[in-house]
């Protein structure tokens, strides 16, 4: 391979050495690679065309193998402390010891590939780089797909660029003689590590070749080694989507767009937002990303975001041409899917794609699938693979160097009671303390119980490289930084239920509604009251030109429900206790404060 690189060339002779590959390939990122990859895959039964759909393909993974997994993540720092009471701490030295005897010969009989990989545009300022090694063709096509990857990267790394070392395998080594199974990996969770060294900064994955345990630019890089960095560093690494919002009559792109960054917990709806379709005529919303945003201060001094990734791992169970049109025409084409049904005709199915489902199906365990069989036809936690530039709504400031200017940050969960449709911070220290308790219903998306009310602070409790008690210190510094130039903070809940335990508000396109509220906030509009939880909109403020809902519906949705807020103090005084004593002062001032509120009389009153 034509690299100088000295270390990054001892770092792939050492790990060659130590897994045993039967060959050793660098990426180059070609379309002939590719091609030749997803051939390969099919010749050994790991994926399957989708004629439906050109330059598609379906992938079927293990039963054990369908999720990330939070039980089996670790936080390695030299001191316990450090990687707080949320994350799952092993001692760096013994974990290496330990890692080092699971990847020993680990690639027997398999070809180790070589990916040098950039989170971020390519020259831009806030990218970084990363190798990684794996032994999975799937996830070799998956960060093709994911990140600018392959021979141009290596090249800007030149003889010394700094690199995160990456270091992945499915765990299932070929036994001489014996042919391959279609989706190799460690079938017993106790087999399965994915494991962050944030002070090297590197990462080893082993056991598992699906999604965030495999392919590590997205959840171990980007957020994990990422806010670790970001933290040192002074910039945030943050699990948001990024869109750019114009409003009627104005160029998207222009300087009337507003971008926002929004953290939302998995399956919260989160790729339909950054893919919103508004209903309001006239708005336009342009995606930067799905899933994470890197922000530092630019030269200006407002905050900058760029999406370090460069393609969608969406959930497709519940993506329809009703809750995200947009995604659904991103994935017509060169898109790789994995653990859907697939249909007779050649094209994917799963629940929620259409309202009948199909008569007959293959499901997402090769099984005949008919309605009514009582099992799902696609895994709840399907994926679609797909690249940002096939999004017909994808920003073309996606690849500026530069990134984007965020005059907004919204932080979100899915909360039946108690919390408001939206919700304005009453200043960045406020807007922290919003994104410190958010919370949300567990989905599939991680394993465990699901429907269970879970402690998201901003979305990045799985995510969050370091102890969670920093993290929040590490925002109000960014906010002392960034002084008047701080984007405003919204919380908002697309989830709140009736007595009648339907939802109250229709979500989806709709949602813009609620965004242009905040552009009016951002405007300076006298559009809403002050509450002891934020500013909330004042009666009418939200536009329903065109929407079946009273206002009656509207004022139970902005309800400051006083009872519930004061069992929410109580929760969150529990929260904050267990991140102690690394809770910020600050933090524990605004709960006091928000306490006090519930405490006397207080009114609504005009902002
Ligand atoms: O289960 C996985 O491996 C994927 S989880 C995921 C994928 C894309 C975007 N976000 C998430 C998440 O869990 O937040
Ligand atoms: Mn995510």
């Amino acid at each position: 391979m034509a690299t100088q690189h000295a270390r990054l060339l001892a770092w792939v002779d050492d790990m060659a050495a130590l897994c045993a590959p039967s060959a050793i390939h660098w990426c180059d990122g070609s379309d002939r690679e590719y091609q030749g990859l997803l051939a390969g895959m099919v010749a050994s039964g790991t994926i399957v065309p989708v004629p439906a759909r050109p330059e598609s393909f379906a992938c079927r993974t293990h039963p054990s193998d369908v999720a990330r997994i939070e039980d089996r993540t670790f936080i390695c720092t030299t001191d316990r402390a450090d990687a707080g009471p949320t994350n799952k701490w092993a001692d760096p030295i013994e974990m290496k010891a330990t890692l080092r005897g699971r990847f020993t010969g680990c690639m027997a009989g398999r070809t180790l590939y070589v990916i040098p990989f950039c989170m971020g545009p390519l020259g831009s300022p806030m990218a970084r780089f990363g190798v990684e090694i794996t032994d999975s063709p799937y996830v070799v096509v998956s960060m093709r797909i994911m990140t600018r990857m392959g021979a141009n990267v290596l090249a800007a790394m030149g003889a010394d660029g700094a690199f995160v070392p990456c270091m992945h395998s499915v765990g299932a080594p070929l036994a001489p003689g014996r042919s391959d199974v279609s989706w190799p990996c460690a079938t017993e969770l106790a087999d399965k590590y994915i494991v962050h060294f944030p002070e090297d900064p590197s990462i080893w994955s082993f056991g598992s070749g699906y999604g965030g345990n495999a392919l590590l630019g997205k959840k171990c890089f980007a957020l994990r080694i990422a806010s670790h960095l970001a933290r040192d560093e002074g910039w945030m690494a943050e699990h948001m989507l990024i869109l750019g919002l114009t409003p009627p009559g104005a160029a998207p792109g222009s300087s009337h767009t507003r971008y926002v960054a929004a953290a939302f917990p998995s399956a919260c709806g989160k790729t339909n937002l950054a893919m919103l379709q508004p209903s309001l005529p006239g708005w336009t919303v342009r995606c930067v990303g799905d899933d994470i945003a890197w922000m530092r201060t630019d030269s200006d001094g407002w905050l900058h975001a760029i999406n370090p990734e460069a393609g969608f791992f969406g959930v497709a169970p519940g993506t329809s041409q009703e809750s995200n049109p947009n995604a659904m025409a991103t994935i017509r084409r060169g898109t790789i899917f994995t653990n859907v049904a697939t249909t007779p005709d050649g094209d994917v199915w799963w629940e929620g794609m259409t309202a009948e489902p199909p008569p007959q199906l293959t499901d997402w365990q090769g099984r005949p699938w008919q309605p009514g069989c009582g099992r799902p036809a696609a895994h709840p936690n399907a994926r679609f693979t797909a690249p940002l530039s096939q999004c017909p709504v994808v920003d073309p400031r996606f690849v500026d160097p530069k990134g984007v200017p965020i005059s907004a940050i919204v932080f979100g969960g899915r909360r039946p009671r108690t919390v408001p449709l939206v919700i304005e911070a009453h200043s960045w220290a406020h807007g922290v303390f919003l994104g410190a308790t958010a919370g949300s219903e567990t989905t599939a998306a991680t394993i465990g119980q699901s429907g269970v009310l879970r402690r998201d602070p901003f979305a990045m409790l799985p995510f969050c490289g370091y102890h969670m008690g920093d993290y929040f210190a590490h925002w109000l510094e960014m906010g002392r930084r960034l002084g008047a130039k701080a984007p405003r903070i919204f919380f908002v809940n697309w989830f709140r239920k009736g007595a009648d335990g339907r939802y109250l508000w229709p979500g989806f396109g709709e949602n813009i509604r609620v965004l242009k509220w905040m552009c009016e906030r951002l405007d300076g509009h006298e559009v809403a009251v002050d509450t002891p939880i934020g500013h909330l909109p004042r009666s009418g403020a939200i536009d329903r030109s065109g929407l079946d809902l009273d206002e009656a519906v509207m004022a139970e949705l902005c309800a400051v429900d006083r009872d519930g807020w004061r069992r929410e103090i109580t929760l969150i005084t529990e929260e904050f206790a267990s991140l102690e004593p690394r809770v910020p002062a600050e933090l524990r001032t605004l709960l006091a404060e928000l306490a006090r509120g519930f405490g006397g009389t207080s009114q609504g009153r005009q902002a």
